[in-house]
């Protein structure tokens, strides 16, 4: 089934191009409508059990037991802003959830490869009122020292996401292959820490009349899957509650480790250029 999705933000109104909404279970289309647009919208993959060991992995992450935790400081927010990343090893119902739930089978079929790696995982909590956490428009893989295109983000809302604060992505914009700059996710007015300024500045998507963007509402369970050259922004939270996901940052068989300056979540000191990611960091999760 295909379905068009109303685009209620950035002062644009009408319909946007489709945006394939898929039920658990259609392989194959879902699959198809990931390789055109770059992205695709499962509904209800995650249960409400699976969901809850999530919410114990939460409390864990936030209450110290994720190591790599960042809170953002934004002036005039009222809501705190926080992520968590790479904490699998040290929250293990994070570690449950990646490695014995249906996910990675979920996942796997999106990467057209004959492995399947876990990248790394990635918690963002936007609480109540964080208005200015927006998420600029970027790339993932502008922030990866990886060369190869099977690169996926499986993201899983937490909370139920009108659309007004729901993730937007440039429809197609994984296919030219093309990555950009690394947009600064602080302070986006300065350049990234590890900019690469050889590559091509991001361009101005919102005033692009060509450019289509595809943004839907989310409920609990419900889950993104995009590439990470897909192109995807998202606004600061306004509501009176949590707007919080969780996502698995899976990689494939064409891709390899570049040694490039990058934050310490993507790196591993044993890899070099041109190794496939396969470690203790990075562990093979599937393969035929
Ligand atoms: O959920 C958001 O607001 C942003 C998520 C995102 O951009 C990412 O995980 O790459």
């Amino acid at each position: 089934m295909r379905d068009t999705v109303a685009l209620e933000t950035k002062g644009i109104s009408g319909e946007v191009a489709s945006f394939f909404i898929s039920d658990a279970g259609q392989g194959d289309d879902a699959v198809a409508a990931y390789r055109q647009d770059g992205v695709v919208c499962l509904r209800n993959v995650v249960s409400a059990d699976w969901l809850g060991v999530i919410e114990e992995g939460i409390e864990a992450a936030l209450s110290g037991a994720s190591t790599d935790f960042d809170v953002v400081k934004i002036d005039g927010n009222e809501g705190r802003f926080s992520f968590s990343s790479q904490a699998w090893k040290q929250v293990e119902p994070f570690r449950r959830f990646i490695f014995d739930s249906p996910l990675p089978d979920l996942c796997w079929p999106f990467l057209e490869s004959d492995t399947l790696t876990l990248f790394y995982d990635f918690l963002l909590v936007k609480e109540a009122r964080s208005s200015g956490a927006a998420t600029p428009w970027h790339q993932d893989q502008a922030y990866y020292p990886l060369k190869g295109t099977k690169v996926v983000n499986c993201w899983t809302a937490l909370d139920p996401i009108p659309v007004e604060t729901a993730l937007r992505f440039w429809r197609g914009s994984h296919t030219p292959g093309i990555v950009y700059q690394a947009a600064n996710f602080e302070r986006p007015s300065e350049d990234y820490k590890h900019l690469r300024h050889e590559r091509p500045p991001i361009p101005d998507i919102d005033h692009d009349p060509n450019g289509e963007i595809l943004a839907t509402a989310l409920a609990p369970g419900d889950m993104l899957i995009w590439n990470s050259h897909t192109f995807h922004s998202a606004p600061g939270n306004e509501l009176d509650r949590r707007r919080a996901a969780f996502s698995v940052n899976w990689v494939g068989d064409d891709v390899t480790y570049e040694d490039v300056p990058a934050i310490a979540t993507y790196r591993d000191a044993g890899l070099n250029t041109s190794d496939r990611i396969d470690c203790d960091k990075f562990p093979l999760v599937r393969s035929v």
